[in-house]
């Protein structure tokens, strides 16, 4: 079997994906690569990568006979406005450099965009499929031109490219990585150690969020599908469930019933979370791959608080 190529590999998505892509394939089958070094020994082949560098990514590829890759590198949102110049060549520089490598190397390629690639002109609730899409932030730009980068390799080169748009991702893992969405992943580490957090987006701003295993299932089943089905090849909307500080907030209370919220607004992961949309419409992944979430807002949140409890933060006031 050829093996399977995890770029960005220790970040959130990457963190939790590494492991399931072994336990359905094997551990020898993929290979993790990130730019950082990883803290300790993640079990299964590592290789340090920068894909800016095209020629080493090449030299993996090849070395290591790789026939899919998982391309999770990116500067998110909010990292991506403190640093626009260098989100942009991250982004889409890397990206190009793996969609050339997959054409060469005849790899198949995953590579998620986001709700971040919606902006304000585009309906808000629900955002359709195919939509008008004019982001106002450099995430955004990266993520619509990777979209349709990855469209054009499949179309033109006939590489087999895959892809959704992800919703803010929920998880106990790894940190996020510098997202608009990173509150809804605080709230929880901040609710067990403090019982108490300070929002950085307003109490009611609405957004699609997703927990972490529903979105390593995402990727493994597109994948796997059928590709003769796929219509919408790279950025297909999925979400799992709208939340907004306060109704994450109100969902904790019944396991930590003393949780308070503050709220000191960043204005500008405020203006970018007001720039995308309040719901998205993920009806065309339902019907050309079968996608459906496992998690909804009380599963999600049972399953981070029993997770976070075990875990060395001490959490003895919460009730799961
Ligand atoms: P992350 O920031 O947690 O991880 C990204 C990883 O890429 C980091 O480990 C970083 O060290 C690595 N990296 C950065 N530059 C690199 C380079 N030049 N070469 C190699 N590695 C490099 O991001 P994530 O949350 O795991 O997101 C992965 C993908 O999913 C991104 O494309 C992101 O836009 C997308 N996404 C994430 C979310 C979310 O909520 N986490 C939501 C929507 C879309
Ligand atoms: C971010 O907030 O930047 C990410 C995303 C939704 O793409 N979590």
């Amino acid at each position: 079997m050829r093996r399977i190529l995890v770029t960005g590999a220790l970040g959130q998505i990457g963190s939790e994906l590494v492991p399931a892509l072994r336990a359905a394939y094997g551990e020898a089958t993929v290979v993790a690569s990130d730019v950082r070094q990883p803290a300790g020994d993640g079990g299964g082949p590592f290789v340090a990568l920068d894909c800016r560098d095209a020629a080493a990514l090449a030299t993996v590829v090849r070395e290591h006979r790789v026939g899919t890759i998982y391309h999770l590198v990116a500067l998110l949102s909010a990292t991506g406005e403190r640093h626009p110049q260098k989100a942009y060549h991250v982004n889409l520089g890397t990206l190009m450099n793996v969609l050339e490598v997959a054409r060469e190397y005849g790899a198949a390629v995953f590579t998620p965009s986001s709700i971040g690639a919606f902006g304000p002109g585009t309906p808000r609730d629900p955002a359709p499929q195919d939509t008008i899409m004019r982001p106002t932030t450099m995430y955004g730009v990266t993520k619509v031109a990777g979209e349709l980068l990855a469209d054009y390799y499949h179309h033109r080169f006939g590489v087999d490219t895959r892809g959704v748009r992800y919703p803010g991702l929920i998880s106990y893992g790894s940190p996020p990585g510098g997202g608009t969405t990173d509150y809804a992943v605080e709230i929880f580490h901040a609710a067990v150690e403090r019982g108490e957090y300070t929002s950085f987006l307003g109490p009611d701003t609405q957004l699609d969020m997703m927990y972490m295993p529903d979105a390593i299932r995402a990727a493994m089943e597109l994948m796997e599908a059928d590709g003769s089905r796929l219509r919408h090849r790279n950025a297909f909307n999925v979400t799992a469930m709208q939340l907004t500080p306060e109704r994450l907030a109100a969902e904790i209370r019944r396991h930590i019933p003393g949780l308070r919220m503050k709220y000191e607004i960043d204005p500008v992961r405020q203006a970018i979370a007001d720039s995308w949309p309040r719901r998205i419409d993920d009806s065309a992944a339902r019907e050309e791959w079968g996608w459906a979430p496992r998690y909804d807002l009380a599963a999600m949140t049972a399953d981070m608080l029993a997770n976070l409890s075990r875990g060395a933060g001490g959490a003895a006031n919460v009730a799961v």
